[in-house]
């Protein structure tokens, strides 16, 4: 029994094995199938991956370029869109020539009409402006430029608006300082269209305008935007009288040679290649604005985005009356460093600089400086510059 017993014990392995081998000769055939199975499937997971990018890059290509001129734009890049990379800062090496033969886009505050009743005929255009020395973007434009006209009519005039598109696609105008039904007033004029609407000036400030047509980011976004100006019944007097519009451009290309377009993922990102006081980066250093010493000046300023705020400052000096929001009802604020005007909103700000000197006034969220959002006010024509 015990030979038995031992040789039992010692049977029981040899058997053991042979199971094993029996059951391993259909077990590694299998496990090596699967494991083929599994590094094809990881490929083509892979390939299908790289597929799906290319068709976003695509599709972000296809809408920041053809996109821009079709009827039916949509307000999102898409779903793992691509920006393109950043254009800002790019200048030809004439830059500093062109921006001297650039035509300082108008800052002085036009003159309101007499009367009860203000006229205001919009034109839309689609339009190539530049946005920086040697820089062109294809732009949808009220009146043939980024921004549009300055608007300046008094409070309890009766604003009657005209809009004409001449556009390639419907646009409309909305006006912050109407108080309207904006499905009735605010509604798409088809393209060779026209329209006629009004509202009471009755809430004096500086507001924006801008194209309500959807996506209206897009609209905003290419150009369609502007300042209005309600004259409150008793301001203060101001010997010199700016409008500044701060906005973005969001460009799909360098723009240096064919005029760029929206890059909508980029926009949609906040990673502007420009930010501009009245469309063009950087204009008033080369022509600035100006003041003799002791005067009153006084900035209206509109921050049209689409996205970013401006936080308005004047460099050498305090903002020594500062109506934020443009709340003109309520007596203004005094003595302010930086008033932030918001996207979609507006500010006035008045500032007093006796001694002669180059005063720059800037955006304070500095990365919007370097982006173009910068200017100077001359006071008592001196020499030079200023750089900042
Ligand atoms: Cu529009």
């Amino acid at each position: 029994m015990s030979t038995y017993s031992v040789g039992h014990s010692e049977r029981e392995p040899g058997i053991g094995w042979k199971v094993f081998a029996v059951f391993a000769g259909f077990l590694i055939p299998f496990v090596i199938v699967i494991g083929a199975w599994l590094a094809v499937s990881a490929h083509n997971a892979r390939d299908e991956a790289r597929q799906a990018a290319a068709s976003a890059k695509a599709a972000s290509t296809n809408s920041s370029t053809t996109g821009m001129s079709t009827s039916a734009p949509t307000a999102a890049a898409g779903a793992g869109a691509v920006a393109s990379p950043s254009f800002a800062g790019i200048a030809p090496a004439n830059a500093d020539a062109i921006a001297m033969r650039h035509a300082a886009f108008p800052a002085a505050l036009p003159a309101a009409p007499t009367g009860p009743v203000a006229h205001v005929h919009l034109s839309i255009a689609d339009r190539v402006v530049s946005v920086a020395p040697g820089i062109h973007y294809q732009a949808w434009t009220f009146g043939k430029t980024a921004p549009g006209p300055v608007i300046h009519v008094r409070q309890g005039q009766k604003v009657v608006v005209t809009l004409t598109n001449g556009g390639m696609m419907p646009h409309s105008v909305d006006f912050h300082a109407a108080q309207v039904a904006p499905n009735v007033d605010f509604s798409d004029v088809a393209p060779g269209g026209s329209k006629t609407f009004s509202f009471l000036a009755s809430v004096p400030g500086v507001y924006m305008y801008h194209c309500g047509t959807a996506p209206a980011f897009m609209h905003i976004a290419n150009g369609m935007y502007g300042a209005i100006i309600v004259e409150p019944k008793n301001m203060p007097p101001a010997q010199r009288e700016y409008v500044l519009v701060s906005s973005e451009w969001y460009l799909n290309a360098p723009g240096d040679g064919k005029a760029a377009s929206l890059d909508l993922t980029k926009a949609e990102q906040m990673t502007p290649d420009w930010v501009t006081f009245n469309g063009y980066a950087a204009q008033y250093k080369t022509h600035p604005l100006t003041a003799e010493p002791g005067q009153t000046v006084r900035f209206w300023v509109v921050d049209a985005g689409p996205s970013l705020n401006t936080e308005f400052h004047v460099v050498g000096t305090v903002l020594k009356r500062a109506w934020i929001n443009a709340d003109m009802v309520d007596a203004p604020q005094h003595d302010i460093q930086t008033a932030v005007v918001p996207a979609g909103g507006g500010g006035v700000f008045d500032v007093t600089i006796p001694k002669p000197g180059i005063y720059p006034f800037v955006s304070h969220s500095f990365a919007s400086v370097a982006l173009g959002e910068v200017g100077l006010l001359n006071v008592g024509n001196v020499a030079g510059t200023m750089s900042h």
